[in-house]
């Protein structure tokens, strides 16, 4: 019988392969890289409690590989063949994100591992967009973007072939896997020629410059990827020095105790040349790179109380990131802010396990937590926040953003094209959380 390699190693290779990429094609996100590796190192000293921590999660020999990267494509059935290509490597499509809402004309999912070992083997994620030409207005412009499209092929012959065999096989061998990850890795290049003139490229830039980035180009260029900070405060703050733009504000929540949810921030996307199938010579921006600090995941419950309050956060327009850290802090102080009230008070997910050494007469989950028996650590958020992502959009497509789309989330519609359903994120961790605490309760010998 044939071996096959497992899905989440070929996804390491991947994401591995696509980092080399990118630091070649962008060498300012090689300098990110180096810049977060010293901050990293600096809070491990500064913490040796967290060093401990995270030596004994077995995180730190992973604690430079990238999270996640995002591309944007511009048809159904590009979307459902990346789907199938994710799949290879064992990740799937996880949640959906209307950024309509924002002025961004797309709808977006995340491919990731979902089960808890794949998680901490490697957690790379893409971030998907497909982009919904029926919000260009022209009907003219719109035809005309949906025929460049068609013309395109955005994954290589050898591409095809292999997920098709992965599918039939139910995987792939060695060989095979390494070929898979070479030519997967072709769908995600940059290419400096566009593949229509600069007349059209103007046209659909000025409808949206998103619009020109996904339809004028051979592929769905990476467009950014994203290492985890230990201190995501540092690195926005030092990026300058470096020789790195970065995006005016931090998204998502503020500094805390508690980490909750998702807190990122990015450097402006570069301006690069290209080639117009004209010959005309000119720029485009879309490439940047990308940190992110993640917390604990939500409950229902959880994810409303941080709506409400970065809504109302976001009523007190900030002139610079530490006036809106301000804001935000000032917003926040009503989210409880220590393990135990988040979990008492079910605004996030944990997950339980039993210590069976410790002798406890306790029945109940509070006094079993509070002798030892049982031991509850915070589930890590692995989604992304739709305001957030908006926030990352555009300040990466220039300041210019049109407010006129309206909040139009087609979930079905996206799903459509994907050829599947999305799963619901918060449902994954709810199961996670119940899964753990029923193994934990039966190893303490209460069913
Ligand atoms: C994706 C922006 C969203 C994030 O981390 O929220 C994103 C894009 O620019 O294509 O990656
Ligand atoms: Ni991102």
């Amino acid at each position: 019988m044939t071996e096959w390699v497992s899905p989440d190693h070929i996804r390491e290779r991947f994401s591995q392969a696509m980092s080399a990429m990118y630091q070649s094609e962008v060498p300012q996100y090689g300098t990110l890289l180096g810049l977060v590796a010293s901050v990293n190192q600096d809070v491990l000293a500064q913490s040796p409690e967290l060093d401990a921590r995270l030596h004994k999660a077995g995180e730190l020999p992973r604690l430079g590989v990238e999270r996640h990267g995002a591309i944007r494509v511009g048809t159904p059935a590009e979307l459902s063949l990346l789907r199938r290509l994710f799949a290879v490597m064992g990740m799937f499509p996880v949640g959906y994100y209307d950024l309509s809402q924002a002025g961004v004309p797309v709808h977006s999912t995340a491919f990731r591992p979902v089960d808890e070992a794949s998680l901490r083997y490697n957690p790379f994620r893409v971030f998907t967009s497909l982009l919904r030409l029926e919000l260009i207005d022209d009907p003219a412009l719109r035809e005309q973007a949906s025929a460049i499209l068609a013309e395109r092929d955005i994954f290589t012959p050898q591409a095809k072939a292999l997920i098709e065999h992965c599918e039939q096989q139910g995987g792939l061998n060695e060989q095979d896997a390494e070929q898979f990850v070479e030519q997967a890795l072709e769908t995600f290049r940059w290419h400096e020629e566009a593949t229509v003139e600069v007349a059209t490229y103007q046209a659909l830039s000025q409808e949206h410059r998103l619009i020109a980035d996904v339809v004028c180009f051979r592929g769905p260029h990476i467009n950014h990827l994203t290492p985890r900070t230990l201190d995501i405060d540092a690195v926005q703050q030092q990026m300058p020095e470096h020789g790195i733009d970065p995006k005016a504000v931090i998204e998502g929540p503020s500094r805390r105790q508690c980490p909750i949810l998702l807190r990122q921030t990015s450097f402006k996307a570069l301006e690069e040349p290209i080639r117009f199938a004209d010959a005309a010579e000119g720029y485009h921006s879309a490439r940047f790179g990308e940190i992110e600090q993640r917390g604990v995941a939500l409950t229902h419950k959880g994810r409303a109380l941080y709506d409400r309050l970065l809504a109302q956060a976001r009523q007190a327009p900030a002139p610079d990131n530490a006036a809106h850290q301000a804001v935000l802090t000032a917003a926040f102080s009503e989210f409880p802010d220590d393990e135990t009230t988040l979990r008492r008070d079910k605004l996030a997910f944990f997950r339980y396990r039993a210590e069976p050494s410790v002798s406890s007469t306790g029945r109940d989950i509070e006094s079993l937590i509070a002798v030892g028996a049982l031991v509850a650590t915070p589930i890590t958020y692995e989604d992304f926040l739709p305001i957030s992502a908006a926030g990352i959009f555009q300040s990466n497509l220039g300041d210019a953003h049109r407010d006129d789309y309206h909040s139009r989330a087609h979930q079905a519609q996206f799903e459509q094209a994907l050829g599947a359903q999305v799963a619901d994120e918060i449902r994954l961790y709810a199961e996670r959380e119940e899964a753990s605490l029923r193994q934990a309760l039966s190893q303490l010998g209460m069913a």
